[in-house]
């Protein structure tokens, strides 16, 4: 099938490791797709839904030990420490490579070795960067299938080129002892083994486009950021493009699937997905910012879509989706916790044990019949939202970037950075509660700068660096936005009705882009004045607004000590603007407070 002898001898390298029964091809044909179903139903590895609610849907339960990314088996291997940095966990090449590959040798045995040639990004584009993973997954193929270009004309366009990112993955005995997710930027190479959970394994994903697209993006002078992409069309028909980073499971989905509120759809709004999880980002040449989503689907959180928080989804996911780790019945239909409808009597849970709505454990403690971070895999063409530009080879001109986190008190429903070096700070200090996306206790709160905290492939302290130098050569960079959808009252209810709402706050951050939209100047940055957002139709009352968009200075000179402790471990390698930042805002902050007090 192929002419690279580069790609040859990695391939056959990798199968002398790996023992393979057989080599197979992904072709990226609708005919091998077919018959790769089939195979992987009869084996039980995915079951078939039913044909006339779930048309061309699949099920696919993971190991229980193996359902969502595991950070702390996840490794940026580069020759030296410093270059992953303090929040990566880091191991030397040679040791990597020897350590994974004893769980490597003969993991295929009895197997099939498929090799997936895969485009993140539209072919002949310059963001697009191309990769090939050699899996024995037949679930992670028809994943790779849905969420990236996949097959021969990815072939043909790497013709003998040796640029392309080496990606083997093995599910080995899915044993957690035996689980390694590791990124050789230097090699441009990802080796992941003992796991079959979506992010450890579908490399083109975390790992390519994030990971090693972060140390790639730095070197060639674009940005790989864990950010949506978004459109919005005023009434007069014009498109403002929004990337927005937020940390895993806090609703990026949902945000960028927006359905506006029915007095903004009325005088005729209208929002457009260009992706939901993952921006590539390159000035162009008229000086402003392109983003493109490399992506071709959603790996979306199931739980809590439904068609209030997000009837895009739904639509989204009701043909040739795959369902991972939600609840199974007997009749070929699939179900999760704050979905639609009733719980069904009863079906199989995530972790293949009978279910039935009601059951509690030996605690009293609910069980859920969906794992909360069981997903979907669906298409994005099937989205009835998504824009006409998502797989513009240019990307989509970029009006604003908005940085988010889910914090219960503290940070105002929206304020803006007074620059772009003040952008860069409120990225770095972005911290959000920890949800189930992660491995690891749920609720705390963690530092998540730029929401790239388990996916910068390089030292953190470089990349803020390198965010830092990238401003400066732009004539008019964009102006940098942080949101909290998630502000609580003392009774710990929402400020903020969220979802479709959100526009209102996109509007405004819209408007003030384009200079105009009123605001007060905080300690923090800019916050909307109380007329500023357009709040008709809502029931929100005047002290909620104040409240929403508070800045207490007090609370923010707590939350400096965490930006000071988090700032620590970079040493001597923190940018000095960074720390400048800090003591701006820290003098700001104390004027402020004795004033007050
Ligand atoms: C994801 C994540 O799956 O961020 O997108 O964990
Ligand atoms: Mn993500």
């Amino acid at each position: 099938m192929i002419n690279n002898k580069t790609l040859q001898k990695w391939i056959s390298e990798m199968a002398d490791l790996c023992q393979p029964e057989a080599i197979v091809w992904i072709d990226g044909s609708e005919g091998q797709k077919k018959a790769l179903e089939k195979e992987a139903v009869a084996s039980g590895e995915i079951v078939r839904l039913d044909e006339k609610k779930w048309p061309g849907c699949f099920y696919h339960r993971t190991a229980t030990n193996d359902v969502a990314r595991t950070e702390h088996l996840t490794y940026i291997c580069t020759s030296k420490k410093e270059d992953a940095g303090p929040t990566n966990n880091w191991m030397e090449p040679a040791e990597a490579y020897r350590k994974a590959g004893a769980y490597f040798k003969g993991s295929m045995r009895g197997r099939t070795m498929y090799v997936i040639p895969f485009a993140m990004g539209p072919l002949g584009s310059p963001f697009t960067k191309i990769g090939i993973e050699l899996t024995d997954s037949i679930y992670v193929v028809l994943n790779m299938l849905i969420m990236t270009r996949a097959g021969k004309d990815v072939l043909e366009h790497l013709g003998e080129s040796d640029n392309f990112t080496r990606g083997l993955h093995s599910k080995g005995d899915l044993d957690i002892e035996k689980r390694l997710i590791l990124h050789f930027p230097e090699d441009n190479t990802i080796w992941s083994v003992g796991s079959g959970y979506g992010g450890n394994v579908l490399l083109g994903k975390k790992c390519l486009s994030l990971r090693i697209a972060s140390w790639l993006g730095r070197q060639e002078g674009w940005l790989a950021e864990h950010m949506l992409i978004m459109g919005v069309e005023n009434p007069e028909g014009r498109i403002d493009y929004i990337a927005a980073a937020f940390p895993s499971a806090c609703g990026k989905t949902n945000l960028a699937m927006l359905i506006p509120p029915e007095h903004l759809q009325k005088k005729g709004y209208k929002v457009w997905t260009v992706g939901d999880d993952i921006a590539w980002i390159r000035r162009g040449e008229d000086g402003r910012l392109w983003a493109l989503n490399p992506e071709t689907g959603f790996f979306g959180v199931a739980p809590g879509t439904n068609s209030r928080t997000n009837p895009n989804a739904l639509a989204t996911i009701r043909r040739n989706t795959i369902f991972t780790n939600v609840l199974l019945t007997g009749d070929g239909d699939v179900w999760w916790e704050n979905g639609e409808g009733e719980p069904p009597a009863e079906g199989i849970a995530w972790d293949g044990r009978p279910w039935k709505p009601g059951m509690v454990d030996e605690s009293g403690n609910y069980i859920h019949g969906a794992h909360p971070n069981s997903r979907f895999t669906a298409p994005i063409t099937q989205c009835p939202i998504i824009s006409p530009e998502w797989d513009n080879p240019k990307g989509v001109p970029l009006t604003a970037i908005v940085f988010g986190g889910r914090r219960s008190h503290l940070a105002p429903l929206v304020y803006e950075a007074f620059n772009w070096r003040h952008g860069v700070y409120v990225g770095a200090t972005m911290a959000s509660e920890v949800t189930a996306a992660q491995y690891g206790k749920q609720g705390k709160v963690r530092r998540d700068p730029m929401a790239m905290l388990p996916f910068c492939g390089y030292n953190m302290a470089d990349y803020f660096s390198y965010w830092l130098e990238f401003g400066r050569t732009l004539p008019n960079p964009p102006k940098i936005f942080h949101v909290n959808w998630f502000r609580k009252d003392e009774k710990g209810c929402f400020l903020w009705p969220g979802f479709g709402d959100n526009l209102r706050v996109l509007n405004w951050i819209i408007e003030r882009a384009h200079g105009r939209a009123s605001a007060v100047k905080t300690p923090i940055g800019f916050v909307p004045t109380p007329d500023a957002i357009d709040m008709t139709g809502l029931d929100i009352s005047e002290d909620t607004v104040k409240e929403l968009f508070a800045v207490d200075p007090g609370d923010w000179l707590e939350e400096l000590a965490g930006h000071r402790i988090f700032f620590e471990q970079f040493g001597a390698r923190l940018p000095s603007e960074i720390l400048k930042e800090y003591h701006a805002l820290l003098e700001r902050l104390s004027i402020n407070e004795a004033a007050a007090g």
